[in-house]
């Protein structure tokens, strides 16, 4: 199977400018006719993308064509004399009630849905599906109007008119030039709330939101979540909203979290609905932020969209840079900014060190679905940020302007994004663009120098970027970093951006009142890993008095890191100096303002935090080491965990910055508590009073870890309340898979004959299986490798119903040489077999041969 690459891109051969689309809806044969009004840019062929579809009739110019005047293959219609400009009708029949990838259009629950992006399109008709083709959409869909009520696509609805025979036919037409990955058709029936929005350019915008029947009330929080979004946008970026309608669907069943299309986004149904009832606080934080990932993706995507899906971080890591500053502005920047971090290091971080590692911007793809990565996304968001920091926020704010000025309308590249920040600023990022082409994890090592006569200080600052799967050669990065110097004596501590754009450098400061405390990398100011030799003391002291709350909860996570990582080589339990103890009982008694950053504070780093710096992962002495660290805290801090607990009186639920921020800390004391003698009794305690999700699942999670004996009574009466929401029941299902112990699989195996459950609906799978394997690391990681081959068994299953939902499965496994021996050889047993499966999706292909050996 041969990938495609970014070397190879050739501009299209011919443009679209209409694409007329009939729709004449039916579960097993539905008719689509899509007129092309096709202009040559170049001399070449005609050639459209299409995948399992039936052709029914091509008509060039009013012509039926005959066998002999087009061919086609599996994924292609050639046309062989087309001519210049002129009109193509092709007929194709396609099967939505048979379609389990969810990509192209699908029948799940009712409700007719597409989804066309990455490269979906083609599943729907002969096209050229690639983003730099944008035409004119109106589409028109026919059905029957007592089972489809609601007939969806983008834009503005020119026409509804009822057909004699029971059917409704409705135009919709999109004045803005698209690409095919951004068209979306939906019809269904559904409950309908809307709402009106007025931007700041006096446009009235319909807001419209479509949800199951019955969950109208719990689409309200994602409507005001949108209106938000829409007016942060216009104040901090001065983008309004360029349509009269906005509407968005919630399906069950669907592969991604959202999808941007223009004027329709598509959504999965557990971001968007939620309630007091059925919702967690972070729920809440996620609909708000998918909300306006989507919404921002209006200008960052749709109006300037991609030359080529290498150029996929173009829109998604200024999307996603975009989501993290408007949830930042709506709640608490620190917890947003540790929330960010978290995914890079151990996500992020685990990729670069996988078969899989890439840069931001991919070089080389089979299957383009796999490229919708946490470096893509995230790492891309972190580019974007550096951005930000050298340019500062008028300067970026600058940057994005231009860049939307010049490209509004165009399917453009990475570079001309940096061109754009860099005319618009007189920056120079020649040397910056490496950060789009070098894939890996860079790492910083710092070296302090001071000099108490002169009072100078000298910092040496190293760079060095491992080699990764894809590129041996690394070559050194602009890398922002942010830095505090904390000085005893109480002079003001002083902050600094140091930018070290070679392997090796020096930055000094003169006259220093004494030797200051170096904080290193506040904010996480560029996507590395730097390690200092700092000892516990001032890690704690750093903790207790940086200015910079992540860079507190950084020291904490150094210090644990450093802590554990003793104890790994000595084989022996993590001995915890009496400066932390005296820490944590400060934080304890007298919590910070920010209650959200205290519980953070109280936090030990999770495995795969901690796993990211060691190769290969001791995972047994991990596992055990933070399972008795947990203990001995619970144990030292007994009285003061149980006065915090009790000292922080739940209030009626309310999702705001600081209920939440009380409820994370609550619920941390909860975590420990739960090892103690009367651990059991106040678990069941809290699950009883509890007035909301956030501090149910608290409970159930808490008697899980802690094993306590009322665990399992707990879950059924969890389970027995919430049949009828399946958004819980997931919640329960991710509970179920998390047991640490080895009644595990069973379990699992019951929840698979679930009522709710059902193979064909990613979000239950990923409940159960998901969960499993990233959440559940001690019988993920068994020595015996069950864990393993439970979750080969079940790609293979899920692969041949839906390809993209497997390949997302099976990332934990493609790591092998992360691990032991023993594991490995599991490991490379079960890819081997997974390889010489006969119908391999090309998702799964891609995947499983990237990793062998
Ligand atoms: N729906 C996905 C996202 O918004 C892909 N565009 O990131
Ligand atoms: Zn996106």
């Amino acid at each position: 199977r041969q990938p495609k690459r970014l070397a190879d891109y050739q501009a299209p051969i011919f443009s679209i400018t209409h694409t007329d689309l009939v729709f004449e809806l039916d579960a097993t044969a539905t008719r689509v006719t899509a007129t092309l009004t096709f202009k040559r840019q170049q001399p070449g062929r005609l050639l459209l993308e299409g995948q399992q579809l039936k052709l029914e009739r091509v008509r060039l110019n009013d012509r039926v064509l005959t066998a002999a005047e087009f061919a086609q293959t599996a994924e292609s219609l050639e046309i062989f004399a087309p001519g210049d400009t002129g009109v193509l009708e092709i007929v194709t029949l396609l099967n939505p009630e048979q379609n389990t990838a969810l990509e192209g259009l699908y029948l799940a629950e009712g409700v007719y849905c597409t989804q066309c992006e990455a490269e979906g399109f083609r599943r729907i008709t002969y096209y050229p599906d690639r983003p730099d083709v944008l035409a004119v959409f109106t589409t028109t869909i026919i059905a029957n109007r007592n089972e489809l009520p609601f007939l969806l696509s983008n834009g503005n609805k020119v026409r509804e008119s009822r057909l004699p025979d029971g059917r409704t036919e409705v135009v919709w037409h999109d004045p803005y030039p698209k690409p095919s990955y951004l068209f979306a058709l939906v019809a269904g029936d559904f409950d309908h709330l809307h709402d009106t929005y007025v931007t700041s350019t006096g446009r009235e915008v319909l807001l419209e939101f479509f949800v199951q029947k019955g969950a109208l009330a719990r689409s309200h929080f994602a409507m005001a979540a949108l209106k938000r979004a829409m007016r942060w946008d216009e104040q901090r970026f001065g983008l309004a909203y360029d349509l009269d309608r906005y509407m968005v669907v919630a399906v069950d069943f669907f592969n991604m979290g959202a999808m941007e299309n223009k004027g329709l986004n598509v959504f999965n149904s557990k971001f968007v609905l939620a309630d007091d009832t059925s919702a967690t606080d972070t729920d809440y934080f996620n609909i708000e932020s998918i909300i306006g990932h989507e919404y921002f993706h209006n200008w960052t995507g749709n109006r300037v969209t991609c030359r080529d899906w290498f150029q996929l971080s173009l829109k998604e890591g200024l999307t996603v840079f975009r989501d993290q500053e408007f949830s930042a502005d709506m709640g608490s920047p620190t917890l947003n900014r540790i929330d960010a971090v978290k995914v890079i290091r151990t996500a992020q971080f685990a990729e670069d060190a996988s078969p899989m590692a890439h840069p931001i911007r991919p070089e080389q793809v089979l299957e383009m679905n796999n490229f919708y990565t946490v470096t893509v996304y995230d790492k891309g968001a972190e580019v974007i940020r550096m951005l930000q920091t050298l340019l500062g926020k008028a300067g970026f704010n600058a940057g994005l302007a231009c860049y939307l000025q010049r490209h509004d309308g165009q399917a453009v590249t990475c570079d001309d994004f940096v061109q754009a920040m860099q005319d618009a600023t007189g920056y120079d990022l020649q040397a910056f663009r490496r950060w789009y082409s070098q894939s890996g994890t860079p790492e910083l090592s710092v070296k302090e120098q001071f000099d108490a006569a002169t009072g100078k200080l000298t910092l040496t600052l190293a760079q060095q970027t491992p080699a990764t799967a894809d590129q041996q050669e690394k070559l050194p990065l602009v890398i922002p970093v942010k830095i505090e110097l904390l000085f005893h004596d109480g002079s003001a501590a002083q902050q600094h951006l140091l930018i070290l754009d070679s392997s090796v450098q020096q930055f000094q400061f003169d006259n220093l009142p004494q030797a200051p405390l170096v904080v290193w990398l506040e904010d996480f100011s560029a996507p590395v890993k730097l390690s200092t030799d700092y000892d516990v003391e001032q890690l704690l002291a750093i903790a207790s008095r940086a200015s910079n709350g992540f860079a507190r909860w950084d020291a904490m996570q150094q210090f644990w890191h450093k802590i554990i990582k003793d104890a790994v080589q000595q084989s022996a339990l993590p001995v915890l100096p009496e400066a932390l103890l005296t820490a944590f009982r400060q934080w304890l008694i007298t919590p910070l303002a920010d209650l959200a950053l205290t519980a953070e504070l109280l936090t030990l780093p999770d495995f795969d935090t901690l796993a990211a710096h060691y190769a290969p992962i001791p995972v047994d002495a991990l596992l055990n080491i933070l399972q008795e660290t947990t203990q001995l805290l619970s144990k030292a801090l007994l009285p003061e965990l149980l006065g915090c607990y009790q000292q922080l009186t739940t209030p009626a639920y309310h999702y705001s910055e600081a209920d939440v921020g009380l409820r994370a800390l609550k619920n941390r004391c909860l975590h420990y508590l739960a090892f103690t003698a009367e651990g059991a009794k106040r678990v069941t305690a809290h699950y009883q009073a509890a007035n909301n999700m956030t501090d149910i699942l608290a409970a159930l999670h808490a008697a899980q870890h802690a094993n306590i004996a009322q665990a399992g009574e707990l879950m059924a009466d969890f389970a027995k309340r919430n049949e009828a929401n399946v958004h819980v029941m997931d919640k329960y299902f991710n509970v179920v898979a998390a047991n640490p112990r080895d009644s595990v699989f069973d379990a699992l195996e019951k929840l698979t004959a679930h009522p709710v459950f059902s193979w064909k609906n990613p979000n239950r799978v990923r409940a159960v299986y998901g969960a499993f394997s990233q959440r559940n690391a001690p019988q993920f990681h068994r020595k015996d490798g069950k864990g393993y081959a439970l979750l080969a068994e079940v790609v293979t299953k899920v692969d041949a119903i839906n390809p993209q939902l497997a390949a997302r499965l099976i990332t934990p496994l493609l790591s092998w040489q992360r691990y032991d021996d023993g594991r490995q050889q599991q490991l490379i047993m079960l890819l081997r077999e997974l390889a010489s499966l006969p119908m391999l999706s090309d998702d799964l292909y891609e995947k499983v041969h990237k990793s062998l050996p």
